[in-house]
């Protein structure tokens, strides 16, 4: 990674990519945007990945946008255009990523900086952590698939209040809620985090990743066409190199070796 406002770590069998510019708690630039995206795209197109690992340096995961980017004096801004060029390709990415992706959330998370980690498919927050709908306070709207991500995690009640008030979630009251995986001790937060991508990473990788898109369909597909959907994909699963060593290992008595090859 030739930026180092995100930085990209190789470990055994996944990668951890850390977005680096604490002294702004992280916001995003269109600099970091890209290089978010690059590392995502990089991960995806690596064999040798199995999972992805998103952090932040410093003392917060992410602030959103960064409101230093743009002079508000500038009366004819396009978010929208911001939205469509950044952020909405990074929500589809995680989305679409056929990796278990882990969010390690290690300070506040505010704007898209909440949305973005709440894309992620689990997520692991420091108890410091807080995450922040902050959008109401500069009269914008949620944004980076808040709108859809939280009100499924959370339900409506919660999800209005949140958004409207802008009051800050704290990770225990996530985990609560469901908005999140868990809530770790500080300390804790990047071990359980490598732990997870660890062990993830010798997984079936063909069966997470399809896993991942079935849970995801669930939230809009009928019963009848998410049967339908289980009945392909588990056929597709079936096929892999995977299932036999599954299986085997299994009769064996013996742990199984994945490879995450189709
Ligand atoms: C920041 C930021 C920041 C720049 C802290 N930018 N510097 C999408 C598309 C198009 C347009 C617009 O928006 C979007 C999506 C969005 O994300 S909109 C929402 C943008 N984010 C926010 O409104 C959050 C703004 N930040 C805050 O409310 C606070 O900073 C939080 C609650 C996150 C943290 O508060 P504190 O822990 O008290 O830290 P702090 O406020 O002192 O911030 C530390 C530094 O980080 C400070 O810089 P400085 O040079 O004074 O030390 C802040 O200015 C800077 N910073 N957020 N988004």
């Amino acid at each position: 990674m030739s930026d180092d406002r995100v930085l990209v770590e190789n470990c055994d069998g996944y990668v951890v990519i850390t977005l680096n510019r604490p002294d702004k708690l992280n916001a995003f630039t269109p600099i970091q945007n890209n290089s978010l995206m690059e590392a995502l795209d990089t991960a995806d197109a690596n064999p040798d990945c199995r999972a992805v690992v998103i952090t932040g340096a410093g003392r917060g995961f992410c602030a959103g946008q960064d409101l230093g980017e743009r002079d508000p004096a500038d009366g004819t801004p396009d978010l929208g255009q911001t939205i469509e060029t950044y952020f909405n390709p990074m929500i589809r990415k995680l989305r679409a990523i056929q990796l278990p992706v882990i969010c390690a959330v290690n300070g506040v998370a505010a704007g898209a900086g909440a949305n973005v980690a709440l894309a992620c498919d689990i997520v692991l927050a420091a108890r410091s952590a807080k995450f922040i709908q902050a959008f109401s306070k500069i009269g914008l709207v949620p944004d980076s698939g808040g709108t859809w991500t939280v009100t499924r995690l959370i339900g409506e009640a919660r999800a209005k209040a949140v958004m409207l008030t802008g009051a800050p979630v704290t990770a225990e009251i996530a985990e609560q809620w469901g908005m999140i995986w868990k809530a770790v001790d500080d300390e804790q937060l990047m071990d359980e985090a490598h732990s997870l991508a660890g062990s993830l990473s010798k997984g079936a990788t063909v069966g997470l990743g399809l896993t991942k898109m079935l849970v995801q369909a669930a939230g809009t597909n009928t019963l009848d066409k998410q049967l339908d959907l289980e009945r392909d994909t588990q056929r597709e699963a079936g096929r892999t190199p995977d299932y036999v060593e599954g299986v085997s290992a299994f009769l064996e008595k013996r742990p199984a070796v994945f490879t995450g090859r189709r």
